[in-house]
């Protein structure tokens, strides 16, 4: 179906504060005739031959690898966040000219990662460069894919939809703040990464390469190739690409590393994407108690800024509680697929902090310690690290996937670099599986206030990019020398309170073989079939450290 081309062209650029008519905003989506290539196109590499063709590429010596996790004095930490180039992110509303807020660290799951300080987690002198004393030997990392699109009939495209419908109306106009929304269209695709996004993924395989990249040398040595592993989702894979062209570079590395696409699919089991076989992922009384705990937590939260938004409205149009979240969306999705977002100014920074609170309640209640099915949705790849620490294979289509066999072209046990791309809903249910609960220390979440008695907070545990690195250590030093520690962001999570037998470590170090059997005994307590089949009755405000109640009828 054709739009109606924009209307934009047609009215004067709104001026502030007078109140603006509003010609019908039917514009919701892209048509194809919008969007770029061109149709019919491709590059012609007869006209324009590539390098290998042209040839005199000039000296060509390559140096050693990199390794700054092990030589460096200093970390290369990520500290600007989000406010980074090249976003563009204004102060909250009604702040003064002094204020200094990065409001993209309140955006839940959908704020650009930047780097944790070990001391929120307990570890006031720990940093994820190896320890002295020590050599790294493996490095294990389950990243998420960086900024996309929102997800198919996500709040804001509603939200454009109600929009377009209301300015449809006699009358309809709206003033001040809100004068932007005269000539506002939608301009979101769904899912895909956006530009901002493949650079994080870009950016973090270059990281890896500085970090980790002599650990390439034993790839050379075994005269293999690795397996990187990821979906099927196009931002899925495009982000394995990314990440791959960051840390082998273009067109590199289209030729050093193995991409392997597992199927995601509803029905296919595999540890990226386990809600498609977990069947109570998506039941309102046991996967998604955190979804309605905090919807109903945002229909309390925003009523003087709703009150203030609406009092710029004349017509048949008032912004409800799901559209202040809507419009919250639109800033973060806006900010991080096109730069720059007029909706960010609307909001205070209470508003943020609430914003952040409800994706801390749906996150922690839906895939952290509050969820009844996260441990076992995490139990995927927790299966598959122990199945790599241990380089023995888990019992069949008891992790691993369905699409890919257990064989050493498929899931080799022998990598010194393990790369794996998934979901941040997923990266949480492994955080939880593992057991880490130091990142998630405190009484379990209050459901109608955020007390800030817990240091879970969802936009520091799954923003985009978010990676968890786990180190596998030789330390000559220590009995016995071979460590293991887990680091989420660049913090360093302690495990002694939480993984019987790992002593009190100011870097965070766990004897290997502890770990492994802690991690082990873990496999076992999580009861996959029971957590994701059984009908019992979960509820918000309970700790299960995210597994079941055992409270199911028959
Ligand atoms: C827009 O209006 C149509 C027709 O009245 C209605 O079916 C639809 O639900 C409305 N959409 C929204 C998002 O309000
Ligand atoms: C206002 O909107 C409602 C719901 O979308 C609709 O039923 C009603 O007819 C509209 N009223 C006017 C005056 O446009
Ligand atoms: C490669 O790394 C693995 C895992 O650390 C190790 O067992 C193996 O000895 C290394 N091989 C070579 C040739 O360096
Ligand atoms: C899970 O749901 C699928 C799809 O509805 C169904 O085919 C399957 O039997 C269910 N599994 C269990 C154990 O209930
Ligand atoms: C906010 O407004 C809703 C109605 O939309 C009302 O039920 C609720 O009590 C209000 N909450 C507060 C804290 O004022
Ligand atoms: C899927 O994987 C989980 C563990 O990740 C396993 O427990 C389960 O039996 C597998 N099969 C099905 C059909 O769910
Ligand atoms: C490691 O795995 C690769 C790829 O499957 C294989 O070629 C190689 O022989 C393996 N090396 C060892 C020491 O098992
Ligand atoms: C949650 O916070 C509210 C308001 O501060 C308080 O009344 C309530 O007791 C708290 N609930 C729990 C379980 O702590
Ligand atoms: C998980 O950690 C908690 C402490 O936070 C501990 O009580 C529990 O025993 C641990 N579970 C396992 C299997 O180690
Ligand atoms: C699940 O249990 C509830 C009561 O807790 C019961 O109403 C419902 O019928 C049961 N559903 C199935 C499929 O057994
Ligand atoms: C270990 C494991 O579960 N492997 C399975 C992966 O998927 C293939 C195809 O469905 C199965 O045959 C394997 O058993």
């Amino acid at each position: 179906m054709k739009l109606t081309p924009l209307v934009s062209v047609l009215l004067a650029k709104a001026i502030e504060a007078a109140p603006q008519p509003v010609t019908a905003l039917s514009n919701v989506g892209a048509t194809t005739s919008d969007v770029y290539p061109p149709a019919a196109t491709s590059v012609n590499s007869a006209q324009f031959p590539p390098e290998p063709v042209v040839q005199f590429p000039g000296p060509t010596q390559t140096g050693l690898e990199p390794a700054v996790a092990q030589t460096a004095p200093l970390y290369p930490y990520n500290t600007q966040g989000a406010a980074a180039f090249p976003l563009v992110a204004p102060q909250p509303q009604g702040s003064d000219s002094s204020s200094k807020v990065d409001i993209t660290r309140y955006w839940g799951n959908l704020s650009p990662w930047y780097s944790l300080s070990s001391a929120d987690y307990g570890l006031p002198n720990a940093s994820p460069l190896i320890p002295a004393g020590c050599s790294i030997s493996q490095v294990h990392l389950l990243y998420r894919h960086g900024a996309r699109y929102p997800t198919s009939g996500a709040a804001p495209a509603t939200f454009a939809a109600k929009l377009a419908n209301a300015t449809k109306g006699a009358g309809f106009q709206v003033s001040g703040e809100l004068a932007f929304l005269s000539d506002w269209t939608y301009k979101l695709g769904a899912e895909l990464l956006t530009p901002f996004g493949r650079s994080q993924n870009f950016l973090l395989g270059v990281a890896y390469r500085q970090l980790y990249g002599e650990l390439l040398n034993n790839f050379t040595a075994q005269g293999a190739l690795p397996v990187f592993r990821t979906e099927s989702q196009d931002r899925m894979v495009k982000t394995a690409e990314n990440f791959a062209a960051g840390f082998f570079g273009v067109p590199e590395y289209l030729n050093q590393v193995n991409i392997e696409i597992l199927v995601e699919n509803p029905g296919v089991n595999n540890s990226g994407a386990p809600y498609e076989v977990c069947n109570n992922s998506n039941i309102a009384s046991r996967g998604s108690i955190g979804t309605t705990v905090a919807n109903k937590f945002a229909n309390n939260a925003f009523n003087s800024t709703l009150a203030r938004l609406n009092s710029q409205i004349s017509g048949n149009l008032t912004f409800t509680p799901t559209d202040a979240i809507a419009m919250l969306q639109l800033c973060s999705y806006e900010t991080d697929a096109l730069g720059y977002s007029a909706f960010c100014g609307l909001f205070t920074q209470q508003d943020f902090q609430n914003y952040e609170y409800y994706y801390d309640l749906s996150f922690y209640y839906n895939n952290g310690p509050g969820s009844p099915v996260a441990a076992a949705q995490g139990k995927g790849y927790l299966e598959e690290f122990v199945a790599r620490f241990t380089q023995t294979y888990p019992a069949a289509l008891s992790a691993l996937n369905e699409t890919f066999d257990d064989t050493p072209t498929y899931f080799p046990l022998n990598q010194s670099i393990y790369a794996d791309a998934t979901h941040e809903v997923v990266v949480l249910d492994t955080l939880t599986a593992f057991n880490l609960t130091a990142l998630f220390n405190g009484p379990a979440l209050n459901t109608s206030t955020n007390q800030g008695r817990n240091n879970f907070v969802a936009s520091k545990l799954v923003p985009f990019a978010t990676h968890f690195t786990t180190q596998v250590l030789e330390c000559p030093i220590l009995i016995p020398s071979k460590q293991i520690r887990f680091i989420v962001n660049d913090a360093v999570v302690p495990v002694s309170d939480s993984h019987p037998g790992c002593p009190v470590d100011p870097n965070g170090l766990c004897p290997f073989d502890t770990m492994v059997n802690v991690l082990k005994q873990r496999i076992n307590e999580i009861d996959f079939r029971y957590d994701c089949f059984a009908n019992y009755t979960a509820s918000a405000g309970v700790n299960y450290n995210g597994r079941a109640p055992r409270n199911a009828t028959p």
